[in-house]
């Protein structure tokens, strides 16, 4: 079981330790609303370097909670995300979520070096990149650049921006180079604990909180198959999304959540929906009526909807969308909390 405030890495910043706490403190006051690329782009925009915007504060009149970004291709050196976000414009957005009291969330959809595929490339790769295998030192020259760019958050004062970090997510489906079926869960494990070895103890990282975030469950014994250990973890999730009908997803949630919330508090971590959301919003109540009614005593410190695309792929109402009306009814809510709230708690 963790100790008050003992994060897996024990160099942790005072900053991350004080996040940690935040984090724990935010779940007992109602749960955060985040956002993936909340501000670098919505619905028909781009940011800009003078204009920052985010499609629900356009909406509902504050921004996220929690704001999620992804540093995939960090590892090849290269200047832009997978989804066009500049890594410099990404650090500045960091820096002004943080300076303004909300949380960052970052996940890493890493390209397959073997095949030169992407992260949905599933030929074998895990087994090479651990202690021993043929790409460990490629692996370690792509964990130096994912470390270069944590290392970099800083803040205004210089000190490194606390960031939740869940690399390696959804491990329990089949769709990513590190999923079922592409790796042992052995492998999987070998492969968490040696990369945050190296980026703490060796690189030098200490502004992290370690999440562990697999897919919603088919079966129960799934959340803790590919199960790092305690050491190795600061915090649980889940993501899951409605794919099928709302009674599904109702379904999902009433069988997963309590299970998440079971491990968590056995473990004495806090946990989140790390990625969750309904593709388009089809459905004008479905934050107050479905949603909220889910989630409002559930313990979660926040959740997390992923980015608003394109038009036919978005998470989060933006100006004119069908469930705007809900949107802000379901902000108003004591228990939801939003950037101003979660700037409050201490
Ligand atoms: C997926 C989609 C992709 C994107 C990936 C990483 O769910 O949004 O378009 O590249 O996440 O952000």
């Amino acid at each position: 079981m963790k100790k008050e405030a003992s994060l897996t890495d024990t160099q942790a910043t005072r900053e991350t330790k004080y996040l940690f706490n935040k984090i724990k403190e935010i779940a007992k006051q109602g749960y955060g609303f985040g956002h993936q690329d909340a501000t670098a782009y919505g619905m028909g925009w781009k940011n800009k370097a003078k204009e920052y915007r985010s499609d629900v504060n356009d909406v509902a009149g504050d921004y996220p909670a929690v704001y999620g970004f992804d540093i995939g291709h960090v590892e090849l050196g290269n200047i832009q995300n997978l989804d066009t976000v500049n890594f410099g414009q990404m650090k500045k957005l960091i820096q002004k979520a943080d300076n303004a009291g909300g949380i960052i969330s970052l996940s890493w959809h890493a390209h397959n070096l073997i095949s030169g595929g992407s992260t949905w490339d599933t030929t074998a790769f895990v087994k090479h990149i651990i202690k021993g295998g043929s790409l460990h030192t490629p692996y370690r020259a792509w964990l130096l650049r994912v470390a270069d760019f944590l290392n970099d958050l800083k803040d205004k004062r210089g000190n490194a921006i606390p960031v939740v970090f869940r690399p390696y997510h959804e491990m329990n489906g089949a769709w990513f180079w590190w999923g079922a079926g592409n790796c042992t869960p052995e492998e999987y494990k070998t492969l968490w604990r040696e990369t945050v070895d190296i980026l703490s103890r060796e690189f030098g990282v200490h502004n992290v909180i370690y999440a562990y975030s697999p897919n919603g469950l088919n079966h129960p014994e799934d959340f803790l198959r590919y199960y790092p250990g305690d050491d190795y973890v600061d915090m649980l999730g889940l993501d899951i999304y409605q794919h099928g009908t709302t009674e599904e997803f109702v379904e999902q949630l009433r069988r997963d959540i309590p299970l998440l919330k079971k491990i968590a508090t056995e473990k004495d971590m806090p946990y989140a929906l790390t990625e969750v959301g309904l593709n388009t919003i089809p459905v004008p109540d479905w934050w107050t009526q479905v949603f909220d009614k889910e989630m409002a005593n559930s313990g979660i410190a926040w959740a997390l909807f992923w980015r608003n695309a394109w038009p036919d792929h978005y998470f989060a109402p933006f100006t004119g969308q069908g469930s705007s009306e809900d949107f802000v009814r379901f902000k108003k809510l004591p228990h939801v909390l939003f950037l101003k709230e979660v700037k409050r708690i201490k």
